[in-house]
């Protein structure tokens, strides 16, 4: 069977409500079933804005987004939900034990899914140090998990749907480079089938995507591999210094 999850935007155009100025424009690109799409660009240029227009947290002011040849408007929330899981920039946990919030997109999740996510997200030692393991008790907000915590405990909490579509946005940022790559490495050999977009500060989370989108200010101003942009891009270079 063919793999599901291609993601298209053709020619996107995005407003926040409100705002004069555009925040993206002229958005287009392809992402595919297998493989791994990075978008990189400094604070602002709109990584997070674009991200969240799969997941119609906002609908496009024009153009399209496109999931499996369907325009994400013509789909329900349901359907979109089933089939995307967005790690969110600021991840959030529920307060309840940390097995409520890894179940949250698939109640019946079994607990071997649940400890598998676990460690393909490298959390599961995390959750084994303490003798109430999947039933420890998150604070309200997550305060009793630390940044770097609650970003794997979220990605596990995405990778138990076995979704088409992953975006994560920044979630690797506050895992020390080590963790980062093994973490990515775990990701990969779960999630071959699945289209992955990761949005990311660091060059190193990247560097190993088969296509790279260079942000700056709303616009797509270089795309290419990690090599081709070192050869090509002063603004990706200027990234990669920094
Ligand atoms: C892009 C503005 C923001 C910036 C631009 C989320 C959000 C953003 N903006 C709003 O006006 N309202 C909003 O709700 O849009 O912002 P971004 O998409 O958050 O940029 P980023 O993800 O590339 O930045 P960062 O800091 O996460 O690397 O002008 O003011
Ligand atoms: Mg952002």
């Amino acid at each position: 069977a063919e793999k599901k999850g291609r993601v298209e935007f053709r020619d996107v155009t995005f407003k926040y409500p409100g705002a004069e100025a555009p925040v993206l424009s002229n958005i287009s690109f392809t992402a595919e079933p297998g493989k791994t799409l990075a978008i990189i660009g400094s604070t602002g240029a709109g990584k997070t804005t674009l991200v969240s227009l799969l997941p119609r947290l906002y609908d496009v002011a024009s153009g399209d987004v496109l999931l499996d040849g369907v325009p994400v408007t013509k789909m329900d929330a349901s359907e979109i939900t089933s089939r995307v899981s967005a790690v969110p920039q600021k991840p959030y946990l529920f307060s309840g034990t940390i097995e409520h919030n890894l179940r949250f997109g698939k109640p019946e999740a079994t607990d071997e899914e649940l400890w598998d996510a676990l460690e393909t997200a490298q959390a599961k030692g995390f959750v084994e140090e303490k003798s109430s393991g999947l039933n420890r008790r998150i604070a309200q907000g997550g305060t009793n998990v630390s940044g770097g915590q609650r970003q794997r405990l979220s990605i596990a909490r995405a990778l138990v749907t076995k979704p088409n579509v992953y975006l994560f946005d920044d979630s690797f940022s506050a895992l020390d480079v080590a963790t980062d790559a093994r973490l990515r490495k775990a990701l990969k050999a779960k999630t071959r089938d699945a289209t992955v977009i990761i949005v990311a500060q660091r060059v190193s989370t990247i560097a190993d995507a088969d296509e790279i989108l260079v942000l700056d200010n709303g616009r797509i101003v270089d795309r290419g591999t990690h090599d081709e942009l070192l050869e090509t891009s002063p603004t990706y270079q200027e990234i990669v210094e920094s």
